[in-house]
């Protein structure tokens, strides 16, 4: 099948990449390297030096003898865009690229409207470019958990039978976002049912939980295959900081109380869910959305398994609770279905104790690399980020 993943200098990009040419896929990668660029803006780095993706690519290609196209494109150029699909002609379109924090999101005033309108505008152009070059090609897109928020009910996949004056439909489930980029996500959902509807376009909307990890079977192969991992607090998640912190020999960042339940998920089973989706296509003309996380847990509960399996590397391991930068329920109900990925046949690689000092053992082989200062958070939901000056142009231009 012939793969365009979108985003493929990322964190998930580039693993994905690497993991369907691994099993006989035709695959390119595209990205404008936006990611890199706000790095600088913020002063961050990946924890492993990370080679271009040019370098990557000719990695890929000299230990496997497996090509990957490479496409530079910016998603909001629609003419890029199009001359990218009309080049390529992909089966699958994966979509990662987009502003993928909410941090990030919540700084300022010009990067929430940079990541709503980079996010919303990159995936219309791209459905108007499958559309417009009658591609049929199917659209596997990444969307989040975070669109849903943590009502008082059960959360389904994507849809909610409703009963409502003696009549019943199956509407999308409500939508209640914590941050600009959870709703830029929100947004791109509502765009792409309502293209699959007018278009017949066939989508699968993945509604990631938080993924964990450093490195996949291909990324493990040697460090120029690495991918970018972060743990600074506009890029870095909940877990991936956990073990930085612990491996820094730093205090575990809780947030207020640390009841905050979410779904957490491998990035060796974000590999596999997007290859299921693209295995198991929609079919033309249908919007269908996965849960894909494979447990939950509070981040107190994963802050004190971090802090047990650093103990036990020798590692001095302390649990902070910080004020709660974001706006956020701290203790609540939290029961998401998540049932479709596991019919089509996903065995989840659960968190075990082990995989969290394997993690930690792995971040310490980079321990200099640690910078302390990027770790506590400084963005904070009410508009009070406390960030780096001189930045605002560049933000704005982007
Ligand atoms: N948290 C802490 N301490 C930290 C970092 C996070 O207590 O040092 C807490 C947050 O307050 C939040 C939870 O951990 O309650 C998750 O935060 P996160 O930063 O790990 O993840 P989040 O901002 O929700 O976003 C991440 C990815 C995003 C993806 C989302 C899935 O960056 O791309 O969409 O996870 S989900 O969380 O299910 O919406």
């Amino acid at each position: 099948m012939k793969i365009l993943v979108l985003g493929g200098d990322g964190y998930l990009g580039w693993p994905t990449a690497m993991y369907l040419s691994r099993r006989q896929h035709e695959v390119a990668v595209l990205d404008n390297f936006a990611k890199r660029r706000w790095e600088l803006e913020l002063n961050v780095e990946p924890l492993i030096p990370i080679r271009t993706l040019q370098d990557r690519v000719e990695a890929w290609q000299e230990l496997t003898g497996r090509e990957l196209r490479l496409f530079v494109a910016d998603l909001r150029n629609y003419g890029a865009v199009e001359s990218v699909l009309a080049a390529f002609q992909p089966d699958a379109v994966v979509h990662y690229g987009e502003q993928p924090s909410a941090p990030y999101s919540m700084i300022d005033h010009d990067r929430s409207v940079f990541t709503q309108i980079n996010n919303v505008a990159g995936t219309l152009n791209l459905l108007w470019a499958i559309k417009k070059l009658e591609l049929g090609c199917q659209l596997v897109k990444l969307g989040t958990m975070g669109e849903y928020g943590t009502p008082n009910i059960d959360i389904e996949e994507g849809f909610l039978e409703v009963q409502h004056k003696g009549r019943t439909d199956l509407l999308p489930f409500p939508c209640q976002p914590g941050s600009f980029y959870h709703l830029s996500k929100v947004h791109d959902s509502h765009n792409i049912r309502f293209a699959c509807r007018a278009w017949k376009l066939a989508a699968t909307d993945l509604h990631q939980g938080v993924v964990y990890g450093i490195e996949t079977e291909e990324t493990a192969r040697q460090e120029s295959l690495a991918t970018s991992f972060h743990y600074d607090e506009v890029f870095g998640t909940a877990l991936n900081r956990f073990c930085a912190q612990a491996a820094a020999g730093m205090p575990l960042t809780v947030y207020g109380r640390g009841g905050q339940r979410r779904g957490f998920l491998n990035i060796r089973d974000t590999l596999r869910c997007v290859e299921l989706a693209i295995t198991h296509p929609a079919k033309p003309g249908e919007y269908r959305v996965f849960n894909q996380f494979t447990e939950t847990f509070t981040v107190l509960e994963l802050a004190a398994l971090v802090r047990s399996q650093a103990r036990s590397l020798g590692l001095d391991c302390a649990i902070e609770h910080l004020p709660n930068p974001r706006i956020e329920l701290e203790e609540h109900y939290y029961n998401p279905a998540h049932t479709k990925l596991l019919d089509l046949g996903l065995q989840p690689h659960l968190l075990s104790d082990e995989l969290v000092g394997t993690m930690i053992g792995a971040i310490l082989n980079y321990r200099q690399r640690i910078k302390p200062d990027i770790i506590q958070p400084k963005v904070n939901w009410n508009g009070a980020s406390r960030r780096p000056e001189g930045v605002r142009a560049m933000a704005a231009n982007a």
